[in-house]
């Protein structure tokens, strides 16, 4: 990323959240909102000489905002878009061929799980499914041909926390990448290339966006030869996102840290109700000093998220009682909105990891997982007081 002449850099979270990319003296209009180009191709001065954009696919005006603006948010060089954060994940893979290896944490969003288990499988690519978060086995797992560890964390749907430094110092001796899914947490809270990961990968469906209305992923790397390898993926798989989704984003990146700020004072707030609540077995939270992975948390995030996974007495009856109690939680899948969602892992966002896998990780039928939202926080203590009540 060139940096603008006009900022001294580097600036604050929010100051490069809020201009990064968005200079007004790169437009003829000096608009401070960036023009919202949708054109699919763009004109040539002679065959193959063209000024900065050829075809919408390979690069738009608005995506390059929004890519600028990402990198700088992780203190990195790149950024890529992509239709969604799966398909940020798939394009990743395609760096690989068939015999690579892939070591992959056992907790993981369900849909990640499929793609590996059922699509990459497929074609060639080998998973092992490890606890990450136990650093011997990481080292165990590793063979002459893996090429990648993936982790995320915290983890989807159990919030375990990975060292994402200790990872990063075996896979960097060993010569294998390092991808951290960092949806979680965003670049405001945690930032993977600085503890040493290779790339970042995020939905951007989720807190980046953080409005519920754009599905979207992306990679930010600061490594110049992913960068390219990467882009000649997002050019040849094609799953870019559209020129209007990406101006959406940019404008929710200017708010990310105010948000992240509340969903993580929200969240903590629930989090210690819910553990004294009669009606509760257990609550995950990386924030509550219960959590085996508290201290190792501090030492690599400055925050938490909204999430908060809870253990609930009872079967899945109750689970579901509970669930279509809730009047300000909105029962549904995703995360990460300025509304606060719940839902039930094991039928709906991880339905699709086999239960004898599901049993492993304990994601139970009673395990439910809260998205606490931006609402106030009155209001969402009342709505899950009523709604322990019915179970
Ligand atoms: O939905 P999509 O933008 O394709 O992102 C996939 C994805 C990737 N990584 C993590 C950690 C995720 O949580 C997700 C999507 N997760 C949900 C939809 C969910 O409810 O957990």
């Amino acid at each position: 990323m060139d940096q603008p002449g006009y900022l001294p850099y580097p600036k604050g979270f929010s100051t490069r959240a809020i201009h990064v990319g968005q200079e007004p003296e790169k437009w003829d209009s000096m608009a401070l909102v960036p023009p919202l180009v949708m054109s699919t191709t763009f004109k040539q001065y002679s065959p193959a000489n063209f000024k900065e954009f050829e075809y919408g696919r390979s690069g738009n005006p608005s995506r390059n905002v929004l890519e600028e603006c990402l990198a700088s948010l992780e203190n990195a060089k790149h950024a890529m878009c992509f239709s969604s954060g799966l398909a940020a994940t798939n394009t990743l893979l395609g760096m690989f061929q068939s015999g690579d290896h892939v070591i992959s944490g056992d907790d993981i969003y369900g849909g990640t799980y499929r793609l590996f288990s059922k699509v990459a499988s497929k074609f060639g690519l080998e998973f092992s499914i490890v606890d990450t978060t136990d650093i011997t086995k990481v080292e165990a797992a590793i063979k002459p041909n893996t090429k990648l560890i993936w982790l995320e964390t915290p983890t989807n749907p159990c919030l375990k926390v990975n060292d994402i430094r200790a990872v990063a110092a075996i896979a960097k001796s060993r010569n294998v990448l390092l991808a951290v899914d960092n949806t979680f947490l965003t670049p405001y809270l945690q930032r993977p290339l600085e503890l040493g990961a290779d790339m970042s990968v995020y939905s951007l469906t989720k807190y980046m966006n953080g409005h519920s209305d754009v599905v979207m992923g992306a990679i930010v790397t600061d490594r110049t030869d992913l960068n390219e390898r990467l882009r000649f993926l997002q050019n040849s798989l094609g799953a870019v996102p559209s020129p209007f989704d990406c101006s959406m984003v940019t404008r929710s990146l200017k708010t990310l840290a105010v948000r992240m700020r509340q969903h993580s004072a929200n969240a903590i707030a629930v989090a210690k109700f819910l553990e004294t609540h009669e009606k509760v077995v257990k609550v995950l939270h990386p924030g509550l000093p219960s959590h085996p992975h508290y201290e190792l948390t501090k030492k690599q995030t400055s925050g938490h998220s909204g999430m908060v996974t809870v253990y609930l007495k009872g079967e899945i009856e109750q689970a579901k009682k509970f669930l279509t109690a809730l009047k300000v939680f909105t029962l549904a899948e995703s995360l990460g909105g300025y509304e606060s969602l719940a839902e039930l892992p094991s039928v709906m966002t991880h339905a699709s990891v086999p239960p004898e896998q599901r049993k492993l990780l304990n994601i139970t039928d009673n395990l439910v997982r809260l998205s606490v939202g931006l609402e106030d926080i009155e209001d969402l203590i009342a709505d899950l007081t009523q709604a322990l009540k019915q179970i």
